[in-house]
């Protein structure tokens, strides 16, 4: 049964007061400049800022004022967030078109915590996973778990694609600096076999572990690398199929396609499907990122994943990190037309944060369905991309402060490094502190001028500024502030959804062209062309590739 909550009619969005108190707000505030809230607000900065769980979230360079901050909260309440944060905490359907509950919040539950799922604590279950994956790191870690031949593991390839890849690289990548240095992890998730090639070409399958993630077990990429890399492995290891279960474990909830890969179930560690592939990186699919880390800064990172689930549930709206990002997300969106929100990590650890938060924030909110299936008369997720500064100051922060576009931005920044080498870390926080103040403030033409600019050169130098930023500042990138920051925009992209009135918890705008490769797959590969009733583009594409395709042995 679907809740309630998700099949009550909801307020007409569009015409609803908030609405359009907003959309009279916005048109103010095109009149304002960030200089001007600035120089009218000395407390502007106390004002628009929040500190929780050791994350400061400045965004008091905005386009916002008192009342435009409060009608957002509004918002916020008149679409019932509170109502359908509760709905999710309490493990309601919320996800209405594949009928489940969306608990991910159960993942990173204290032991002693209760969330029932029609009825039954899951808790339990969760922890008893969570026990058999830190008993598994740690004899993989210590060199109790031997490989076929007998020798340690010193090689870990995660198998996965999508929200059982993502999470897991970006993960790893933050927190190398916490990895086992004497290991090497890789990560092979494209169904092109380069990616596995180069994946492997340098292990020795005598001290290679394939940890297979996949939710379904069915997924075609995945399914095809796991038979490839237990193609290499029996290869290079003489061809004894029992070598798989040295070499193999599996992550799944599909624990028949598990066991019909040939992997011993023993050596599956399940969830559940009230996991989303992409709010899963903290379930068994984090194996990697354990056996990478290990157990104890897992847990931390559970840590802090939980911290922020409970500052999200409890906190009030004008002082909650995800509900603040959330509907400023919405503002710029809706009332500003803004297309884009570019994620700007000033910390090399987070270089894949941003392609993370691409599946996270685009594949739940991508949606112009609402709730009760009918189309949306209002913009929905923004398109996310960054890259971590500095690099992207000197390619395309250009377009940042002088294009046509307005591109929120979200900069991320730590006081600490992991390592402080010189005077790199001071250098790399100026330039984060300046961009911001750049972006805001701009600098105008009579500034231009009073530096001696020729009048012609004037329009190029000028920055309108006016551009809004948030910064999220910590102390350091730790496991646990790594869990904060993920939970912090995944709550977010739920806020930005309720908003929005659609369900962030499906993805049916990928099963099309699933299905039209499985149509397309026998068309290339059959020996005869058979005949093809595409559109005459994908016909002629097809009859190309067959003709310049060679084949291994047409190719040696
Ligand atoms: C995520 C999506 C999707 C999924 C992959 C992998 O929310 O559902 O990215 O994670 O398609 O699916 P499997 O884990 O089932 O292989």
């Amino acid at each position: 049964m679907a809740s309630t909550t998700e099949t009550a009619t909801p307020m007409i969005l569009t015409q609803s007061n908030v609405w359009k108190s907003l959309l009279h707000r916005a048109a103010l505030h095109q009149q304002k400049h960030l200089r001007d809230l600035f120089a009218e607000d000395p407390q502007r900065y106390a004002r628009f800022s929040v500190e929780a769980l050791g994350i400061l979230l400045d965004f008091s360079k905005n386009r916002i004022d008192d009342s435009s901050f409060k009608h957002l909260i509004d918002l916020a309440n008149a679409c019932d967030l509170r109502a359908r944060i509760d709905a999710m905490f309490r493990g309601d359907r919320i996800n209405i078109t594949e009928n489940r509950a969306v608990l991910h919040v159960a993942l990173r539950a204290p032991r002693n915590a209760s969330i029932l799922m029609d009825g039954k604590n899951v808790v339990p279950d969760v922890h008893a996973v969570l026990d058999r994956m830190h008993e598994f790191a740690t004899r993989v870690r210590s060199g109790s778990w031997l490989g076929h031949t007998g020798k340690r593991i010193r090689n870990v390839v995660n198998i996965g694609i999508g929200g059982s890849d993502l999470g897991p690289v970006m993960a790893y990548e933050a927190l190398r600096h916490y990895s086992d240095r004497s290991m090497t992890f890789r990560f092979v998730s494209n169904i092109d076999g380069i990616d596995f090639f180069e994946a492997t070409r340098d292990l020795d399958p005598a001290e290679t572990l394939f940890v297979v993630s996949s939710k379904t077990f069915t997924t075609l990429e995945t399914m095809t690398n796991a038979e490839t890399a237990r193609s290499w492995l029996l290869q290079g290891l003489g061809g004894d199929p029992k070598a798989v279960a040295k070499h193999f474990v599996a992550v799944s909830t599909n624990a028949e396609k598990v066991a019909a890969f040939g992997i011993d179930t023993a050596n599956m560690f399940g969830f559940w499907d009230w996991v989303g592939g992409r709010y899963s990186m903290d379930s068994a699919i984090g194996l990697s990122t354990m056996l990478a880390i290990g157990p104890d800064n897992f847990r931390s990172m559970l840590h802090g994943f939980h911290e922020m689930d409970e500052h999200f549930r409890t906190a009030a709206f004008d002082k909650n990190l995800p509900v603040i990002l959330g509907l400023l997300t919405v503002w710029y969106v809706n009332f500003f037309g803004a297309q884009t929100v570019a994620v700007l990590p000033y910390e090399n650890y987070l270089k894949r944060f941003p392609a993370y938060l691409q599946q996270l924030t685009m594949e739940s909110n991508g949606k112009y369905v609402t709730l009760q299936g009918t189309p949306v008369d209002y913009a929905t997720s923004p398109i996310y991309w960054g890259e971590p500064g500095t690099n992207g100051q000197h390619s395309f922060y250009q377009l940042i402060h002088q294009g046509t576009h307005l591109i929120p931005c979200d900069f991320i920044a730590f006081a600490n490094p992991a390592t402080r080498i010189g005077r790199h870390h001071d250098l790399l926080i100026a330039n984060v502190l300046a961009q911001s103040e750049a972006l805001a403030f701009g600098k105008t033409a009579s500034e231009v001028r009073a530096e001696g600019t020729p009048e012609w050169l004037v329009p190029h130098r000028v920055f309108e500024g006016n551009r809004p930023s948030n910064t999220l500042f910590a102390d350091r990138l730790t496991p646990e502030m790594l869990g904060k920051l993920v939970a912090l925009y995944e709550h977010s992209v739920y806020v930005q959804g309720v908003i929005w009135n659609v369900n962030p918890f499906d993805q049916w705008g990928v099963e099309l062209g699933k299905a039209l490769a499985q149509r397309i797959i026998p068309e290339l590969e059959s020996p005869e062309c058979p005949p093809l009733s595409h559109d005459s583009s994908t016909n002629q594409l097809i009859e190309r590739y067959r003709a310049m395709r060679q084949t291994e042995k047409g190719a040696q």
